[in-house]
């Protein structure tokens, strides 16, 4: 009977792996997480053949087939928790295969599962750090110039309290190490209340800060250097034409910014872009979340959301004087996200819903 036990889960091991594999493979054309998931399940197979397992198999005559048919345990309320339950499937499977094994005296085979767990379990925490972040939501950027005197720090506590799940850090006008300070803060505040915080430019105070993510301009690191030695932070890129944007697609970004949408007078010297023709298009074509920037506000925010209104990819709108600016930060967010809500009424992850 134990072999009926370790044939259902190594069965069951798979099939959450496989499942995950194939979001991160064909939705979010994740190859570093798909890949390592795809090795993980072919361990699961291999570690432990046995003829008895399939012989001992017997799914007509077990009675767990009914429960699980009339109870609705197995809903999901996103994509955020469809991961997370599979995740959770195939670290259970594993340590029941891996408990079972030690009765049948396959000690050694026992903690090669182990270790597939353990695998299983960095995993997890990588891909929730790539999936938080992303879809319909705001993507909110420092600029302490635009605060009216208030500094980086105080208006971040202050967004974060409004409900903002991803922020980025950036400052041109800072020296690296009033940078370094700063982002020191912000992580610890971010990591508080759950919310996703991204680098501007520079890769080494992303790791030093321990930072989820990293965004690179068209100047700075190229997506492969940096990736060398980022490991599985999240790397951004921003692009401002299809070719800047195959490219990132090519070299492996996480997810590209698409800009500029609209006339800003925030960033200067910005390339050209033919906006809501070059988000259409990279909807369409670059299979990788995207964040909108570049002079979006609430006044033009339903363009885009028309524009993309069947996109295929998960986008997110960042904003800096479109946030910034606004006389009251709380009422400034409400307004933006019901806008969203309009075309998006299931968020792309549970997180902040
Ligand atoms: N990058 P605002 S546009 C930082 O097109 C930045 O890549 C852009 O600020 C790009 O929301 C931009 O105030 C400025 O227009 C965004």
């Amino acid at each position: 009977m134990i072999h009926r036990i370790i044939d259902a889960n190594i069965n069951r091991a798979c099939e959450g792996v496989r499942v995950l594999e194939d979001y991160f493979r064909f939705e979010l054309n994740n190859q570093g997480l798909s890949r390592q998931l795809r090795d993980i399940r072919h361990r699961l197979r291999r570690t432990y053949c046995s003829d008895e397992l399939v012989r001992c198999r017997d799914s007509q005559g077990d009675v767990g087939r009914a429960t699980s048919m009339e109870t609705g345990d197995d809903r999901r309320t996103g994509r955020k928790d469809m991961l997370m339950a599979n995740f959770k499937r195939a670290e259970e499977a594993i340590r029941v295969i891996e408990e079972n094994l030690k009765l049948i005296e396959q000690y050694d085979l026992s903690k090669q599962y182990e270790k597939l767990r353990f695998l299983m379990y960095n995993l997890e925490k990588s891909a929730l750090r790539q999936i938080e972040y992303i879809g319909w939501e705001i993507y909110a950027i420092t600029c302490e110039r635009l605060c009216g005197g208030r500094d980086n720090i105080e208006v971040a506590r202050e967004l974060l309290e409004n409900g903002i799940r991803v922020l980025q850090y950036r400052e041109k006008e800072k020296s690296k190490r009033e940078k370094l300070e700063q982002c020191m803060q912000l992580r610890a505040l971010t990591r508080e209340y759950g919310c996703t915080f991204i680098v501007n430019d520079d890769l080494d105070i992303a790791l030093l800060c321990e930072a989820d993510g990293v965004h690179l301009g068209q100047e700075d690191l190229p997506v492969q250097k940096a990736r060398k030695l980022s490991g599985d932070m999240i790397i951004g890129v921003s692009t401002h034409n299809e070719k800047q944007a195959q490219k990132a697609l090519q070299q492996g970004a996480d997810y590209i910014g698409v800009g500029p949408m609209f006339e800003t007078d925030t960033k200067r010297n910005l390339e050209p872009c033919n906006s809501v023709d070059y988000l259409r298009y990279t909807c369409e074509n670059i299979p990788l979340p995207q964040v909108a920037i570049g002079g979006i506000s609430p006044e033009n925010l339903r363009l885009l959301l028309e524009a993309t209104s069947d996109a295929g990819v998960p986008l997110c709108f960042a904003m800096i004087g479109g946030l910034l600016l606004a006389d009251d930060l709380g009422e400034r967010i409400r307004q933006i996200k019901s806008i969203i809500k309009e075309y998006h009424d299931v968020p792309y992850t549970d997180a902040g819903s």
